[in-house]
């Protein structure tokens, strides 16, 4: 057997990203200072839902060091678009999809706590905040709509004229017969279940910076997609796309909610063109957390359908998606996604799922990290624990009763997705040997037996979709000096894409991965890309640098023919040398060819042989899996849940690199965790944000999270050259349905079925006291 040298792909290596980062010489768009530069502060809501009746800025606009303060009707003529909606569902369809007119300043009324309303430029940010102080706005407030489920007897006070009820969208879908496969079952399970809303914590807050000069934007901004930032400034400010260059420099997280375009990023670039100098914009944590779009946020009915010996027949769910106050760039897209994957890693052949999206006054709602799939897993994994209790079946043998089997792939779902390719039993097996199933189940059989301690063990299996194209770019050039330049469309914010691309380029062409710089986030270098989301980068990004560099690989051996007089046919890349097969006495290294391509009078094509610039399109969406096992115990006196083991077999394909994969889940357990037990964000009845700082808004700390056990199954798909799927969301999507499913299961034998999240130790003893009286 022949060993590929050197081995990249597959190895443990650490981030080259890292040295920068963690001795502070990282820079984020805060840390670019230029030269005269404006600082802008926003105005926004203090209420959830109001009418804008007056604007006073005289006294702001009388503190020395202020420049400008301008309100809607200054800045919206300026403004040629609403602010940018996507819509698509991969099946089924919308009805009635309503899209507000959303303008980056609001002139009428506004909609939520922090719906901007002016903006005041200033020579410091100290400044600009006292100028903010001293505005004055007059509203009059509006009867606040902070639930997605309406009110029966209160009537609705529409948000936008677009919608008397409020309805955003509705989206259906349905495939074989539920009804009649409910009505004929031996058992059927419904179980209300409320997902909580919640908001994406990237350590870095937003922050926007813009210069124009020679009639050219430069756009610095902390988003996870430079180029759509830069088509849709292009519409909206009705410029060519040639004067807007948008750097993302190191981007301190963003988990989906910075994929949104947002009104700073136009108001920014706008502002540096109408006073001629560069203008910042910096949120703080608390302007973050009001204004950044939230994630989640869905009141659902799931009913399943089972025969006595557990095989599913049907599934039901129904959900009322809270869109908040505007749609986001992706709103539309997340609450369908959870209808699409409401059947999880099951083959049930009915069902039916009906989302319908409203508009309430709160922030709106964009994807975050998993974004539709997560409450799908969590909610068809809470329905499969409920039908296993029903049927007194221990539920990983219900699972595994259902599962799609590994002859089933590719498989058409039950609403008409194509999973490419997995292995549920297998991951199931390694979990359940890994924890000592069956040893844990006597364990907690003894524990309510003999000491009334309240152990829980929780099982979710899960199936989530990623990888969605319909392209991105990857650009490989060998440079005259024998480094190798490879230009990605993929912008990462923490992800490491610099270390997993330079792994698979230096991979294929058999350099030394310090000879390969990769670059991103600038689109004044890389002129075309989609972005960093939807766990698309390795499936579609790292697969178009892969291409790429078999390209220019390919096109080295054509020189390396060429120079030995040889037929390329013949010509092997062995150990970083080319060489003719069966003669590897004469060889030529790449510096040879590096050589003889951009030598004085060379061939000119030669040079055009080692660079490759494509677009690659996925022939699919890819499907990774997993199941997680969460081991809690719970003090019945004060209701805290400690979690004394989790464990993970997460399968994403083949992995690029381990160590980074693995840095993956651990990020998105303690999401998925943190969503599981502590977090939410709370509007009070009139409208205002209550958990709007760090303070208020309980992310998990280390101590509040255990050591992880880590695994892997490695099932490749087959619908890319690197036989890789997404890792970054599936970790969210499996940990906050075997955490809860965990929880659950410890206060079960008292007659607790459900408990909406977060678990905070006040809800779990408030049931447990209610099972008591
Ligand atoms: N990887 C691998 N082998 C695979 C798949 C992934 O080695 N088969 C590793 C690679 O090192 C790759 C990383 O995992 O760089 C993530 O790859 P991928 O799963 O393709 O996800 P993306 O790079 O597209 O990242 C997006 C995903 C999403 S959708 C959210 S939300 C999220 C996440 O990643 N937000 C993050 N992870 C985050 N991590 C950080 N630090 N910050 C965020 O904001």
């Amino acid at each position: 057997m022949q060993i590929p040298f050197p081995q990249f792909i597959g190895a443990h290596i650490r981030r080259r990203e890292d040295p920068n980062l963690v001795t502070g010489r990282g820079r984020f768009v805060a840390d670019f200072r230029l030269k005269d530069t404006l600082h802008m502060a926003v105005a926004r809501s203090p209420y959830g839902h109001a009418k804008i009746l007056r604007i006073d800025k005289s006294r702001s606009e009388k503190i020395p060091g202020v420049l400008g303060v301008l309100t809607a009707s200054e800045i919206n003529s300026l403004v040629h678009e609403s602010m940018p909606v996507v819509s698509g569902v991969l099946v089924g369809d919308y009805d009635n999809l309503v899209i507000p007119e959303q303008r980056p300043l609001q002139s009428d009324k506004v909609r939520y706590f922090g719906d901007p309303v002016a903006i005041v430029l200033a020579e410091s940010p100290y400044i600009s905040a006292d100028a903010l102080e001293q505005l004055y706005v007059e509203y009059e407030p509006l009867s606040v709509t902070s639930s997605s489920r309406p009110d029966s007897n209160r009537p609705v006070e529409p948000l936008h004229e677009e919608s008397s009820d409020n309805s955003a969208f509705s989206w259906n879908v349905s495939a074989g017969d539920a009804a009649k496969n409910f009505a004929n079952s031996d058992v059927t399970v419904e179980l209300p279940i409320k997902i909580q809303r919640l908001i994406p914590g990237a350590m870095e807050p937003r922050a926007v910076l813009a210069r124009y000069t020679d009639n050219q934007f430069t756009i610095w901004s902390s988003t996870q997609v430079p180029h759509g930032l830069r088509d849709s400034l292009a519409s909206i400010l009705k410029v060519s796309r040639k004067k807007i260059r948008v750097i993302a420099p190191e981007v301190g997280g963003g988990f989906g909610a910075k994929s949104n375009i947002y009104p700073e990023e136009v108001l920014v670039p706008l502002m540096a063109r109408q006073f001629g100098r560069p203008v910042r914009w910096v949120a703080s944590r608390s302007e973050d957390y009001q204004s950044t779009s939230h994630g989640r946020d869905q009141q659902s009915l799931i009913r399943l359908a089972a025969t006595s010996e557990g095989k599913i027949t049907a599934v039901d769910l129904e959900v009322v998606a809270d869109c908040g106050a505007y749609h986001a760039r992706c709103t539309p897209c997340v609450a369908p996604f959870t209808g699409m994957m409401i059947s999880g890693v099951y083959d049930i052949p009915n069902g039916r799922a009906q989302v319908k999206g409203v508009f309430t006054n709160k922030s709106p709602m964009e994807p975050y990290r998993g974004a539709g799939r997560p409450e799908a897993a969590y909610m068809i994994e809470r329905g499969v624990d409920v039908v296993a209790k029903k049927l007194g079946m221990d539920p990983a043998e219900l699972r595994r009763r259902n599962f799609i089997q590994p002859d089933q792939f590719p498989f058409k779902s039950l609403f008409g997705l194509y999973y490419d390719s997995g292995d549920y039993e297998k991951a199931l097996q390694k979990a359940l040997q890994l924890v000592d199933y069956s040893e844990l189940r006597r364990k907690q059989r003894l524990a309510r037996e003999n000491d009334s301690r309240l152990i829980g063990i929780g099982i979710s299996t899960y199936v989530e979709i990623c990888g969605f194209g319909p392209w991105e770019s990857g650009a490989v050039r060998v440079m005259p000096d024998g480094k190798v330049t490879v230009l990605t469309g993929s912008s990462p914010q923490g992800q490491g894409h610099e270390t997993t691309w330079a792994q698979i380029c230096a991979e294929v062409l058999q350099v030394p991965m310090e000879d390969v710089d990769v670059k991103h986030g600038d689109t004044a270098i890389v002129q075309r890309g989609i972005g960093t989301f939807g766990s698309r980068s390795v499936p579609v990004g790292a697969s178009a640098v892969h291409e790429s560099s078999e390209i220019v690989r390919q096109g080295a051996r054509e020189i390396a023919a060429n120079l030995m007089e040889a037929a390329p046919a013949d010509i092997i890349l062995e150990k970083g040398a080319f060489q003719v097969v069966g003669s590897p006495q004469s060889s030529l290294n790449w510096e040879q060819i590096v050589s003889a391509a951009y030598a004085e009078g060379a061939d000119p094509s030669w040079r055009e042989l080692l660079t490759a610039d494509l677009d690659y399109k996925p022939k699919g969406e890819t499907y990774p899996f997993g199941v997680h096992i969460c081991i809690v115990e719970i003090n019945s006196d004060t209701g805290q849940v400690e979690i004394v083991r989790f464990l993970t077999v997460d399968d994403c394909g083949h992995v690029i690199n381990p160590l980074l994969a693995q840095g993956q889940v651990h990020g998105g357990l303690a999401q998925g965790i943190g969503q599981a037990l502590y977090e939410e964000a709370v509007y009070a009845a009139d409208g205002t944000l209550t958990t709007g700082t760090l303070l208020d808004y309980a992310i998990p700390k280390a101590h509040q999270l255990p050591s992880y056990e880590t695994h892997r199954t490695e099932t490749p798909t087959p619908l890319n050259p690197l036989g890789a799927k997404g890792i970054g969301e599936a970790a969210t999507i499996g940990s906050t349905p075997a955490t809860v499913n965990a929880v659950v299961d410890a206060l079960s034998h008292l007659g607790i079925t459900h408990i909406d999240t977060p678990l905070t130790p006040e809800k779990v003893w408030r049931a447990i006291q209610a099972t008591q009286t």
